[in-house]
């Protein structure tokens, strides 16, 4: 059997939630670490967008977007079930993960590339994030996870970009009163899970030793 083929970026948080999806399953695929600034003509060659993650699958379908991979993992493993929402259901948390990606993200991506030579632009960004964190903050109030106490997608999906969002400026994120939302993001780093889809990789060029993912618990 061959497996699919996947084009990562071990730093991108939509192919973070794609690798958290596989991983959920126990899905093995090929992972080719790409670099985005020096893109694998593979890569290229098999996704017009070329935006990480892409996946290729046996028969040669492309999924070349990051919801995508997680759809067809759901679908083709137990990740399904270890990922259904306790409370709500897939619905509501697929549909949760698209208004952050909408509505959210845009603040995010503003915030972190003017932090460094516009703060003014920058402090107006993080504003405007502030109340998708603060939605989130809501929905983990008495619960672990934001769809009750256990794990589901719309946590894998939308962590990686608190995540990001918070490293801008660590200082500051912790200081802020979501007394919820900082449990829930620091649980998630300090998770196997979140160690296990972060492990490095060099770059991937044709040619190379297949790279197995998700890693050998080691
Ligand atoms: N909607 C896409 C977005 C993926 C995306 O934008 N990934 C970024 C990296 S985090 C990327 O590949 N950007 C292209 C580039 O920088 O050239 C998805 O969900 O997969």
């Amino acid at each position: 059997m061959t497996r699919p083929i996947l084009y990562s970026f071990r730093r991108c948080p939509y192919a973070m939630r794609a690798r958290l999806a596989l991983e959920a399953g126990a899905i093995e695929v090929e992972l080719r670490e790409i670099f985005l600034r020096d893109k694998a003509p593979e890569l290229l060659a098999a996704s017009k967008k070329a935006t990480v993650p892409v996946m290729v699958l046996d028969d040669g379908t492309v999924l070349e977007e990051s919801l995508d991979v997680m759809r067809w993992a759901l679908d083709t493993s137990d990740a399904g079930e270890k990922l259904t929402p306790d409370q709500g259901n897939m619905r509501d948390a697929i549909a949760l993960i698209e208004h952050m990606d909408a509505d959210f993200k845009p603040h995010l991506d503003a915030y972190k590339y003017l932090y460094r030579s516009d703060q003014m632009g920058a402090f107006e960004a993080r504003e405007k994030a502030l109340p998708f964190l603060y939605e989130l903050d809501d929905m983990l109030s008495g619960q672990s996870y934001l769809y009750g106490q256990k794990r589901s997608v719309a946590d894998i999906g939308i962590a990686p970009f608190v995540r990001q969002f918070a490293h801008v400026d660590r200082d500051w994120f912790y200081a802020q009163d979501w007394e919820n939302l900082k449990p829930w993001l620091k649980a998630f780093l300090a998770s196997d899970a979140f160690k296990r889809i972060m492990k490095k990789y060099p770059k991937w060029v044709d040619g190379d030793k297949v790279t197995l993912f998700p890693p050998k618990v080691s």
